[in-house]
């Protein structure tokens, strides 16, 4: 039977990458009857310093945006992995399948750590044995992510096969990554070639779920674009990647192929769509924000939510667990 795990990271604000890449895609999941599980991943949150403060009011916060972007807790489990410690003990058993090999291929590993690898932690470093540990411990079958995570999905489906080759058995499953929809890799608004980012420096970057219109509207009119007028057919956007980025988000946001939206707007200057893309921005954007700040005038009401929701993930994950350690044979006596 089909079972969904996804994760953010308690890391900043919220971003409309997060949102068009990430949470939108696991509402529908939900809403299509399967049973989904989507965590605030706060240990993966401190791979990189945070302040403790921080954390708590950012993982609070995306719980938040999780609700009021129509994720429920009757119908999802919604919880905060360090509440379900069985994740951090399957992810030691995968640091010992993992291949330093493996690790060192990751390019997350790479863009982050940047040229101080030496003084990067070691979290950061084996971050992806526990992110395989977080979909694994739910034996999940499909994991809705952006473009950015494939490559750590394809390090899951290699722990999994090698620890069902190493002990014999036929017991994690091989998961899929579903990276579908217009907006799998929102970018940057002042860089076409980076990606929308929480933790960029530059808060022009991004259009974070909590901007107000003021601010949304600011973004989209300063982001960065050529001087062309938009093409009526996706071929012409190829060389073009500020341009397609804009165009994708509208599409994602509106529900729209990109196809049909150049078939609206194609022809028109930017001076032109930039203000109807701000305006769909704000009326997607704007109901979310107002259910996340009177949701966090709350916290007790998201912790409770929270804790009920590691209750239920923790009744899936600790048989599993258990029988891990049998396979892998550990003495269990109690
Ligand atoms: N720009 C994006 N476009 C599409 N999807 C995105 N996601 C992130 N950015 C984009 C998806 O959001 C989910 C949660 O990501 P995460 O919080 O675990 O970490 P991340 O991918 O590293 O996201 P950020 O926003 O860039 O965070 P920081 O700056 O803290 O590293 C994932 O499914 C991701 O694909």
């Amino acid at each position: 039977t089909p079972r969904v795990f996804s994760g953010i990271q308690p890391s900043g604000n919220l971003t409309l990458g997060n949102y068009l890449g990430a949470i939108k895609r696991f509402v529908e999941m939900q809403n299509s009857g399967i049973e989904t599980l989507y965590c605030m991943v706060d240990l993966h949150a401190i791979t990189v310093w945070r302040k403790p403060e921080d954390l708590r009011r950012a993982t609070r916060e995306v719980a938040a945006g999780f609700i009021a972007s129509g994720l429920d807790p009757a119908k999802s489990i919604l919880f905060n992995q360090s509440q379900v410690p069985e994740h951090a003990q399957l992810a030691w058993i995968f640091n010992c399948v993992a291949r330093m090999g493996w690790l060192n291929r990751m390019t997350q590993f790479k863009d982050k750590a940047g040229k101080n690898r030496e003084n990067a932690s070691v979290g950061l470093f084996a971050y992806p044995n526990l992110m395989a540990a977080d979909i694994l411990i739910y034996h999940a079958t499909h994991v809705p992510v952006g473009e950015d995570q494939k490559q750590h999905l394809e390090l899951t489906r290699d722990i999994a096969t090698k620890f069902n080759n190493d002990f014999g058995v036929d017991f994690f499953p091989i998961t899929e990554p579903v990276i579908e929809g217009a907006a799998t890799r929102v970018m940057s608004l002042r860089d076409g070639s980076k990606k929308m980012s929480k933790s960029d420096p530059s808060d022009m970057s991004r259009i974070n779920m909590t901007d107000d219109a003021d601010a949304i509207a600011k973004k989209i009119r300063k982001a960065k674009t050529d001087p062309d007028a938009l093409p009526s057919e996706a071929a012409g956007l190829a060389d073009r990647p500020e341009a397609r980025n804009l165009v994708n988000i509208y599409a994602a946001l509106s529900e729209q192929s990109v196809d049909a939206v150049l078939a609206e707007v194609g022809g028109k200057a930017f001076s032109e769509f930039k203000p109807m893309l701000a305006d769909l921005a704000v009326a997607k954007l704007s109901p979310i924000a107002a259910e996340m700040a009177r949701l966090m005038e709350d916290t007790a009401e998201i912790d409770r939510i929270l804790g009920e929701g590691a209750t239920r993930a923790q009744a899936i994950a600790a048989p599993i667990l258990e029988q891990t350690y049998d396979i892998v044979g550990m003495v269990r006596s109690r």
